[in-house]
């Protein structure tokens, strides 16, 4: 392949209701979408992050910046272009993660619609649907938190995840168990609120029985984490902090994580995605597939990794609805708390032309014409 037309589409889409968690709150999915064209079919993508680098260092402008500037050159210009060419093109970038993602996603994208081949089946899937969890923010108040948790439920999820923070987290979690008891699958996530002289008040979390703590930590510190894991015993999970294959073999071997939440975007793509499944089947460690709060267009690729056979617990791959009043794509529709694996070829799905002309603000080419 070659790649012919880089596009980048910016996109702004209402959330249903405000996502408040450790680092802020979002009331709107504000990213772009990358549209590559080749010479043999065209892909496309999302780039994970917000405007503002608060989960992560990177951020939307930013990530313009380096695909533009650093990433698509070095990608059009190999002879011969796959998917697992771009991550070695731009090794020599430093960092970057997200948007390298998004570049090798759109491009796999293409690749695969050039062979017919769906994104599960090049993956290894072998679910033909995934039971979805739902994250549910910071709220107001535990009642309505309580609402937000029994609303969920009636929908089918399969699981429960509260963002918690310093004051926002031994008392939902009680609340939340008392009323739905101990049988729901109940795991939190902190976002790196706290730090290792909390240890004494997050071991008041083992009572309940959770499937895991999140990041509780600073993302930089998984040293830490090894001893926190050491004073409590919730299972600790890293999300920020692992970028790549060989920070989850290092957090496994260390005893910083008993489970792994894996992002595509946040290690740098579903390559390395499927090597922190791999690594992490080999030490017994369960993974499950994290979100960041994608439309469809990031959600169905990762419907296609959280089929692996790994991805032992429910992920935070929620139904559309529980994002947007209309999503960018077909939606996805929770039946039976789970929701489909995408079988077409690529990822499976492409914007709806009438939803992507009105919720584009801006467009521009990033190469060819
Ligand atoms: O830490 O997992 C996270 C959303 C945005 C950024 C970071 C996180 C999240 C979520 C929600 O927890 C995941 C989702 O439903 O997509
Ligand atoms: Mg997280």
């Amino acid at each position: 392949m070659k790649i012919e037309h880089v596009e980048l589409l910016h996109v702004a889409i209402p959330l249903v209701t405000p996502f408040r968690t450790s680092f802020g709150t979002m009331t709107s999915k504000d990213t772009f979408l990358l549209h590559v064209v080749t010479d043999a079919a065209e892909g496309w993508s999302e780039f994970a992050a917000d405007p503002e680098p608060l989960y992560c260092s990177e951020f939307v402008a930013g990530a313009q910046i380096v695909l533009r500037d650093f990433l698509i050159p070095r990608v059009a210009a190999l002879p011969r272009l796959t998917a697992a060419g771009v991550a070695p093109a731009t090794a020599k970038i430093k960092g970057h993660q997200l948007a390298k993602a998004t570049l090798e996603t759109a491009v796999l994208d293409a690749e695969l619609r050039a062979h017919g081949m769906s994104l599960a089946t090049y993956l290894g899937a072998v679910h033909d649907r995934v039971p979805a969890g739902v994250s549910v923010g910071i709220k107001e108040s535990v009642p309505a938190l309580l609402d937000d948790v029994e609303r969920y439920l009636g929908e089918g999820y399969r699981r429960i995840k509260l963002k918690i923070e310093p004051g926002w987290d031994v008392e939902p979690v009680r609340a939340v168990r008392e009323r739905f008891g101990d049988a729901l699958p109940l795991q939190v996530d902190a976002n790196t609120a706290y730090s290792l002289a909390d240890a004494e008040h997050l071991r008041r979390l083992d009572e309940f029985g959770l499937l895991l703590i999140e990041e509780p930590l600073d993302e930089d510190d998984l040293y830490a984490h090894a001893r926190l894991q050491e004073r409590i015993a919730t299972p600790v999970c890293l999300d920020e902090s692992i970028h790549c294959a060989r920070d989850a073999a290092a957090a496994i071997a260390m005893g910083a994580a008993r489970v792994v939440n894996v992002k595509p975007a946040r290690v740098g793509g579903y390559l390395e995605a499927r090597r922190i499944h791999d690594v992490s089947a080999a030490h017994g460690v369960p993974v499950w597939c994290g979100g960041m709060l994608e439309t469809g267009i990031g959600r169905s690729p990762n419907l296609a990794l959280a089929a692996l056979p790994g991805f032992a617990l429910p992920g935070d791959t929620s139904a559309s609805s529980r994002y947007f009043a209309e999503d960018i794509t077909e939606p996805f529709v929770l039946h039976d708390g789970y929701l489909p694996v995408p079988t077409g070829p690529g990822i499976g799905i492409e914007p709806l032309a009438d939803a992507l002309r009105r919720f584009t603000r801006a467009r521009q080419t990033l190469w060819g014409e």
